[in-house]
């Protein structure tokens, strides 16, 4: 062989394994931009996070594993207000969070959370489920968000350290509300002094002193040990604030048509599941606290009646701009299931 022919041989070489080099650092970074993560405050046992892990089965089946979806629960991505904003930025690509947190980007958002505005359950999931629903879902685009699918988080009720009766009893009661002005406003008109304080806090300042009471459901009172320090539960079910699962738009506009129509199937269908889960888990541990000693106050029709009055007002500050929504949710109390 030519000496020339030889330096060409080993550039080839050199080449080719260039190519193959370069070939499989594209395929890894291909790989590596197809794990995408799921931000969930709640510890994997509760109902939301099942149900974003069965969603993200879904998604890496029905995409036969070119699209992994990885659930960091415990909050470990940081306050659902954190989520929201980075997903907004594309930082974080799909989070399981309040409507309650969301109406602060997303304000029509206000009219599926008024207190006292639904009947019951069944009356919020005929809402959520209505074409109504939908177009909530997808009011999120303005906010850079797409909503993908409503989960359930059953009604929020207060609970405090001490037991309270009536509406006197919320006076000056310093209580935890979740960031969004409504509930700040609804503690107020009660009498009450409202906190902004993250989840992951209550515990210690329930336990301290620094807060007589917060509200939420019962889930969420058991699964971070709520009960411990603060007895009472009070059953007013002031509202329901539903949960949803997001994605960022940003993130959402690079899948293909197909894929974006694989995710929001899977959504749906893990949300589906998740309701299913709620009621099992309500009722479960609504037992589990009684056996505890937990002491459910029932509240009088009177004073249920003034709860009711008090918040009057919230619905001209919060919901006057849609009062054709909230028209439309209060018909559907009355529809025949
Ligand atoms: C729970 C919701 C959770 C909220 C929490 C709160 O599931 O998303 O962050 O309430 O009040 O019910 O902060």
């Amino acid at each position: 062989m030519k000496k020339s022919q030889q330096i060409w041989l080993s550039l080839g070489g050199i080449l080719s394994i260039g190519i193959l080099v370069l070939g499989s650092v594209k395929i890894a970074e291909s790989n590596k931009k197809m794990v995408f993560r799921l931000a969930e405050v709640h510890d994997e046992y509760y109902p939301t996070s099942m149900a974003n892990k069965r969603f993200a089965d879904l998604v890496e089946e029905k995409t036969e594993g070119r699209i992994r979806i990885e659930v960091y629960t415990n909050g470990v991505l940081g306050e659902e207000t954190d989520v929201i904003r980075e997903m907004q930025e594309g930082n974080i690509d799909f989070g399981r969070v309040s409507v309650g947190p969301l109406a602060e980007y997303v304000d029509r958002l206000y009219a599926l959370m008024l207190p006292y505005l639904y009947e019951d359950s069944e009356h919020m999931w005929r809402v959520l489920d209505s074409a109504l629903g939908s177009e909530m879902l997808e009011a999120l685009d303005e906010a850079n968000l797409i909503g993908l699918a409503w989960y359930d988080s059953g009604a929020r009720s207060f609970y405090l350290k001490e037991k309270i009766v009536d509406q006197e009893g919320f006076n000056n009661k310093k209580i935890r509300v979740q960031k969004n002005s409504l509930m700040y406003a609804l503690c107020e008109v009660l009498g009450a002094k409202p906190q902004f304080l993250a989840e992951s806090v209550i515990y210690l300042s329930l336990l301290e002193g620094s807060l007589d009471g917060a509200e939420n459901n019962i889930l969420t009172y058991e699964t971070y040990k709520q009960y411990e320090v603060s007895r009472y539960y009070i059953l007013d079910e002031h509202t329901r604030i539903p949960d949803m699962l997001v994605a960022s738009k940003a993130i959402m506009e690079k899948f293909s048509k197909e894929d974006q129509e694989i995710i929001l199937e899977a959504a749906r269908e893990a949300g589906a599941y998740e309701r299913i889960l709620w009621n099992e888990r309500e009722q479960e541990s609504i037992s589990r606290l009684k056996e505890k000693g937990v002491q459910f106050v029932t509240l009088s029709e009177e004073v249920k009646a003034s709860l009711r009055k008090a918040c009057e007002s919230l619905y001209d500050e919060f919901g006057s701009k849609y009062q054709t929504i909230i028209d439309q949710i209060e018909e559907m109390a009355d529809a025949i299931d």
